[in-house]
């Protein structure tokens, strides 16, 4: 049985070509998503290299999470490692003109979702004494960006929780990386903008931006690092953006 690796919101973007790329590294995979005809095609392609089990869930669901995660088979409740992938941003206003219900969807599943999961999967990898955690935390959580306003904060608190669960994995030989990234070309911005996809076609335009391929790099290069080195938090960027308000394009 080779090592077993669960990956939040692998249905697109990041998560599918991490999911994609720790395939090829041999590794077992546990996918989730709440899309299920999306899930199944990945589950599909996956299982060409892996043992594949998809889950559909909705991380904001702690009864959910805790059904689904809590009674994995036998042969999958040893996961080696937590890729906390599934977020979203919802919405780009000013806050007195912001929409509730985009605020807590964002809350809900960016925090509480990243936080249900690790609950019910890091007793595990502390038992075992090994284990490796990846947050998406994003640009958005280390400045804070004109009408970013809830999405910066809910990832300022992944920036904030990556540390704390840092300190407390500490003794037991888990290790936690938080990846934070610049403008990587998904569905991201479709969801940003409810469905706009002239909105957010726009968003990389004239530069050319990161893929879910080079965040999956990232994630395989850490995972082969030496068992003593830790890359503990990756700020990544296209080349042609220095922060997150500014960009050379053409
Ligand atoms: P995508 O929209 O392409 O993918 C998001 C994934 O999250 C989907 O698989 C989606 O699956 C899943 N997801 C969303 N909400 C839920 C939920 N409530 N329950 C379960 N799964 C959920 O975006 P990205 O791949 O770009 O985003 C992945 C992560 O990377 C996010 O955390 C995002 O904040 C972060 N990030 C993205 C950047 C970018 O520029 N794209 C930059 C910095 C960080 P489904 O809809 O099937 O549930
Ligand atoms: C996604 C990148 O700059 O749109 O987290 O917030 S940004």
């Amino acid at each position: 049985m080779g090592k077993i690796a669960l990956i939040t919101g692998a249905t697109s973007g990041i998560g599918r070509a991490i999911a994609l790329r720790l395939s090829e590294e041999g590794y077992d995979l546990i996918v989730t998503g709440r899309r299920a005809e999306k899930l199944e095609q990945a589950a599909r392609e996956l299982s060409a290299r892996s043992r594949v089990l998809p889950l559909v869930f909705d991380v904001r669901s702690p009864e959910q999470v805790r059904e689904c995660l809590g009674n994995l088979p036998e042969d999958w409740k040893d996961i080696d490692v937590l890729v906390n992938n599934a977020g979203l941003a919802a919405g780009l206003e000013p806050l007195q003109e912001g929409s509730i219900e985009d605020w807590e969807r964002m809350i809900d599943t960016n925090i509480k979702g990243l936080l249900y999961v690790s609950r019910v999967v890091l007793p595990g990898m502390i038992a075992r004494r090994r284990g490796h955690v990846f947050n998406l935390g994003s640009i958005a959580g280390k400045e804070t960006y004109l009408n970013g306003n809830v999405y910066c904060a809910t990832k300022h608190a992944v920036d904030s929780l990556s540390r704390s669960m840092r300190m407390e994995c500490l003794p037991y030989q888990v290790k936690v990386t938080q990846i934070c990234p610049g403008a990587v070309e998904t569905e991201f911005s479709i969801v940003r903008f409810h469905g706009d996809l002239e909105k957010a076609g726009n968003v990389y335009k004239g530069f050319t931006p990161l893929k879910g391929e080079d965040i999956a790099d990232l994630v395989a290069y850490c995972l082969n690092l030496p068992a003593h080195v830790c890359l503990n938090d990756i700020v990544v960027m296209p080349a042609a953006q220095a922060n997150s308000g500014l960009f050379c394009k053409e």
